[in-house]
């Protein structure tokens, strides 16, 4: 053979599965924030799921703790292009968290301690899509990345995974939150590349 190149790998790294269409890899986590980290405290953390006739579902933190626990692994998909794969989680199931409520909504709100809030179809919370995500990479989730708990909604864009999430309203109509109010797509799936409205 002739001259190889000291830099030479001498076979392609493996492409691994595709990344949604525009998305790059990254190996760290960066933070996205719209405003400050609020400080939530376990003790005082708190979630509510609201229905549209304006029953109450709540749990402390603890009651959260002693429900089934589910460990998801993961791909995640800024639209501000960086995607992480195989990102670990621990938390509770929105099934768990849905069993047992009486609706007939078809959207949720995410609403998150220091306001922020986004909304989604309910359906996209069910059948193992979406938990209420308290621990990531074997730890608490640190406060940046919405600790003490977060919504992890990895089909869709990461902006749908609420940070510091407080609850969920169930809604009979579309009720678009701040990214969605701000020209972000309504529902926005990363392998349709749906980053703005109108997408
Ligand atoms: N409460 C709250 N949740 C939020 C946000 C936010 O600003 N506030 N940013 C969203 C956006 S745009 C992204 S990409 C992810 C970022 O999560 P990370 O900071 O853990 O990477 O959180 C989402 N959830
Ligand atoms: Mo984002």
């Amino acid at each position: 053979m002739g001259i190889v190149s000291p830099g030479f790998q001498g076979r392609p790294r493996p492409a691994g599965p595709a990344l949604p269409p525009g998305q790059y890899l990254t190996e760290d986590f960066p933070v996205l924030s719209a405003g400050p980290t609020p400080t939530v405290s376990p003790q005082d953390w708190e979630f509510v799921l609201a229905t549209e006739t304006g029953a109450e579902y709540r749990w402390s933190w603890p009651e959260l703790m002693a429900l089934p626990q589910e460990t998801p692994t993961v791909d995640i998909h800024c639209v501000t292009r960086w995607s992480k794969r195989d990102t670990s989680w621990q938390g509770v199931s929105l099934d768990t968290l849905l069993d047992g409520v009486d609706t007939a909504a078809g959207y949720a709100v995410a609403h998150s301690y220091g306001g922020y809030s986004t909304n989604l179809p309910l359906t996209d919370l069910r059948d193992g899509r979406a938990w209420i995500a308290h621990t990531y990479e074997g730890r608490p989730l640190p406060a940046e990345h919405g600790g003490p708990a977060r919504l992890l909604v990895p089909h869709l864009y990461f902006w749908k995974s609420a940070k510091w999430v407080r609850g969920i309203r169930l809604t009979t109509t579309d009720e678009p939150g701040f990214w969605e109010t701000a020209g972000y797509h309504d529902y926005g799936d990363p392998w349709r590349e749906q980053r703005y409205a109108g997408d």
